[in-house]
């Protein structure tokens, strides 16, 4: 067993409370300040600029595979969507059918087809090629992939009808999915060279904790779609391009979020804007799209896709997933399948796969405790680093999270420019 991964070796962690008097402890630096705990602890954490090492996760083994994997929240709650400036917290089928991408009738029937009917389900799809026209899609521009204005608009609603509610004692996350997620998956970076993620952090003196990109970051805006190399760029595109096959929008085709609340415990709530591909009118949930080649579960790297595919889908409410088989060399779609996400579980984390002996062999559980972890440690090293003092004003930290899973913080002297902050609360 490597260093990196511990079984059950320390104490669990029952919440950030522990973690704090975890971390109190390793500073401590005589047997005398031990009597003043309380002080002590704040001080030396301060006196460090703060960190939660790795050694303080507690993780299920890898090996362990039950049939149900655990949720990331506590509770989850659709508030609303959002598209081109508008929020509406109106979530009716009707109104989702209007704002989002609606999956294509036959599309929407596969769940629970026997392969027969399901094959004549996809007939009129399959065959088609993703890989011409591809110069006809462009890419999220970097403000828009990662703006938080959907949230705020939330918020703003709330707030204004008096309905939010923010106790002092909690922080909430205000984010874009994908951060959840990047944090989630920085666990799993064995193969990567440039593996440490990072994440600027804006806390309000209300409480709102504003995540967004750091754009100081090597490895920002270079992967997929923004990624100068032309295979990548025309597999990343044919992703959109069978988004268009298999559905249909209202209007101008524009990306169209969900905006999700949720609960990770008692400190902590989040407010989430997560991009849906898909809504399926027949079954009135959300269908995650992915299009990829042929998938090999013996190929670790399709295993990671898949951890990462099922990560992205408990983020938000209600999801399946649609994945689109390409053929690498000519982009012919080969096939559609669908998966619940426990069917996507039941794929890549299944007993009868050998398992992979770095990256945790891609455990379901171990990413839902690691992005608990993760979110849990943030906001307790922003608690003890906030200066209370400071006026009303926001204050930033970037958070990083090493290539050996240690979760440090450092106060940024201003807010970087281009966080969004928001003046009605
Ligand atoms: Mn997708």
């Amino acid at each position: 067993m490597s260093l990196k991964e511990p079984v059950n070796s320390c104490a669990t962690i029952d919440n950030i409370d522990n973690v704090v008097k975890n971390i109190a402890k390793l500073n401590l630096k005589s047997p005398k300040s031990t009597k003043k705990p309380k002080n002590k602890r704040k001080k030396n954490i301060d006196n460090k600029n703060g960190s939660v090492p790795y050694h303080l996760f507690s993780h299920s083994s890898k090996t362990y595979l039950p049939k149900t994997p655990k949720e990331i929240f506590e509770s989850i709650e659709e508030v609303g969507l959002y598209k081109n400036g508008k929020f509406a917290c109106d979530i009716s089928p009707e109104n989702k059918s209007s704002i989002m991408p609606v999956l294509e009738h036959n599309v929407s029937l596969l769940a629970g087809k026997s392969i027969t009917e399901s094959k004549e389900l996809k007939t009129k799809f399959i065959g088609s090629n993703l890989y011409s026209n591809l110069e006809i899609y462009k890419a999220m521009d970097d403000k828009d992939l990662d703006s938080i204005e959907p949230c705020l608009k939330y918020i703003e609603s709330q707030f204004k009808s008096g309905t939010w509610s923010n106790t002092t004692s909690k922080l909430t996350i205000v984010s874009a999915r994908h951060h959840i997620v990047d944090i989630g998956m920085s666990l799993f970076n064995s193969n990567d060279k440039n593996s440490d993620t990072t994440i600027i952090c804006t806390y309000l003196s209300n409480g709102l904790l504003l995540f967004s990109r750091d754009s100081h970051n090597k490895s920002f805006g270079k992967s997929g779609i923004h990624s100068t190399n032309p295979i990548l760029k025309k597999i990343c595109f044919s992703g959109f391009a069978f988004e268009d096959l298999i559905t249909s929008q209202d209007g101008a085709k524009d990306p169209a979020f969900s905006i999700i609340r949720a609960r990770l415990d008692d400190d902590v709530n989040l407010v989430l804007r997560c991009e849906m591909d898909a809504y399926n009118t027949s079954e009135d949930i959300y269908s995650e799209l992915k299009c990829y080649a042929n998938l090999k579960m013996g190929n670790p790297q399709h295993r990671k896709k898949l951890l990462k595919t099922w990560l992205q889908t408990g983020l938000c409410k209600n999801s399946d997933i649609i994945i689109g088989i390409r053929d690498p060399c000519d982009g012919i779609l080969n096939d559609i399948q669908q998966y619940s996400r426990t069917g996507l579980y039941g794929k890549f984390n299944n007993r009868n796969l050998t398992p992979y002996n770095k990256d945790f062999n891609y455990n379901s559980n171990i990413a839902v405790e690691w992005t608990q972890h993760c979110l849990r440690s943030i906001c307790q090293l922003i608690t003890v680093n906030v200066n209370p003092n400071e006026d009303e004003g926001p204050q930033s930290f970037k958070i990083k999270i090493d290539i050996r899973h240690n979760i440090s913080i450092k106060k940024l002297n201003s807010t970087p420019a281009g966080v969004e902050i928001p003046h009605f609360i």
